[in-house]
């Protein structure tokens, strides 16, 4: 691969599908060194992001990600692709903020189409306690100069026609808070163009590559252990979802994690007609139309722990349920797919990210339900405490010492839905 300036005008693109050859690699194939300066374990949005800023921006060489599947199968590929920075905490907020500005530059960052779209992000609410909660989150974004505000169901009727804002339903819609600047992003190709841009700078994307174990020596990494072999290094990151406790482990790192599947499903393309992401916490229910115009839902996390991600009908029935108490006129509407991604859930549903008392051993896990939205900022910021000797503010609230001392973040109540 050369550098990460596209290759393709429109005609040659064009030719390119006609012709029959196949299409150039986004990324090379490389033997596994028995060395390196960096070593990041996952090969997802995290992971790509990470490995990248640490290469581009910090100037950092001869990195190796590590994936144990191929890049972008976990939690990036599994997601429902949803953007937004209108958070409960401050801290919260300046983070998904910086993500949410990244992203809107990512396309021309990357030279890679990530098919950013801001087209606004209402969050339903249909009880007094959850409208005090909006409009409290609606003046934390303020004051951190994100534009949030809470609308009334007229203003919901006019930005979201097909929603029944009737007072005859169960859960009649109150108000919400309403946040232009949330929306979506395709992210296959959040995750593809980091790849491509990571790999132009020389970073090594090594897939079906396991993790089997992390060497370390006098409180210090030394090197991690493979299905391919032994790597020396004097810095690992922990960039997983799901497997975060399993890596954690490995350097006898308890992590106040646990595991939870989410589940999700997808319809048949019809007609754009839903013109801003939906949520809706008490109906446990959000969703948005993509650009080739199939309705995406998401839900809670399953009530139990597990590693599954395997769809079920009863999520689907459950699902059904609320969609239509929302949205009655998609009742002839068909899905076409279901599957899960898992979630690691903190106590106080933020990350943790940074440094670790292992000497070397950095962590960008713990992401919950939001992981997508903040995979450039997590990645930009994790380098930057990778190389250098500060942690950036923009991640010092979300350190894994919290659970000792007791600062927690608190962001449930701005979950995308009640969990
Ligand atoms: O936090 O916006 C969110 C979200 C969307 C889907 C799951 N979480």
């Amino acid at each position: 691969m050369g550098s990460s300036r596209s290759r393709f005008s429109a005609y040659s693109l064009v030719r390119q599908g006609v012709s029959g050859r196949p299409w150039p690699r986004m990324w090379r194939r490389h033997e596994l060194e028995s060395s390196y300066d960096a070593v990041v374990v996952g090969g997802g949005l995290h992971g790509l992001a990470t490995a990248y800023y640490l290469a581009a921006e910090q100037g950092w060489s001869r990195i190796a990600v590590l994936e144990r599947s191929y890049l972008g199968g976990g939690g990036s590929g599994r997601n429902t692709a949803i953007i937004r920075s209108n958070y409960l905490t401050p801290d919260g907020v300046r983070f998904y903020d910086h993500s949410l500005r990244l992203y809107a530059d990512l396309s021309a960052a990357l030279n890679f189409n990530v098919m950013f779209s801001q087209r606004g992000h209402l969050t339903l609410a249909h009880t007094d306690a959850s409208l005090r909660t909006m409009r409290w989150r609606a003046e934390v974004n303020k004051i951190e100069g994100v534009d949030s505000e809470v609308i009334g169901p007229d203003r919901v009727k006019e930005l979201a026609p097909s929603l029944d804002t009737s007072d005859r339903v169960r859960y009649p819609i109150l108000g919400a808070l309403y946040h232009p600047p949330g929306g979506i992003v395709r992210h296959d190709a959040a995750v593809w163009g980091y790849a491509r841009a990571a790999d132009a700078h020389g970073v090594h994307l090594h897939q079906e590559t396991e993790v089997v174990g992390i060497e370390t020596s006098g409180g210090r990494v030394t090197g991690v252990r493979t299905n391919r072999g032994l790597i020396s290094t004097p810095v690992v990151a922990n960039c997983t979802a799901g497997w975060a406790t399993t890596i954690a482990d490995m350097v006898d790192l308890p992590m106040p994690i646990q595991t939870f599947p989410l589940q999700a499903a997808v319809t048949e393309p019809v007609r754009p007609f839903l013109h801003t992401v939906v949520v809706s916490g008490s109906l446990h229910v959000y969703v948005s139309q993509t650009d080739r115009g199939e309705l995406v839902f998401g839900a809670s996390v399953d009530p139990f722990a597990s590693y599954s991600t395997r769809g079920s009908l009863e999520f689907v029935e459950g699902l059904a349920t609320h969609v239509l108490e929302l949205m009655p006129s998609l009742d002839r509407l068909r899905l076409l797919r279901q599957w899960a991604g898992l979630c690691d859930m903190t106590p106080d549903f933020a990350p943790i990210i940074g440094r670790t008392p292992v000497e070397g051993f950095f962590v960008d896990v713990g992401w919950g339900t939001y992981g997508f939205k903040a995979g450039p900022a997590a990645g930009q910021a994790l380098a930057e405490c990778i190389a250098g000797r500060k942690v950036p503010a923009l991640i010092e609230a979300f350190a894994l010492e919290r659970f000792e001392t007791g600062k927690l973040v608190g962001e449930k109540g701005a979950a995308a839905v009640g969990h």
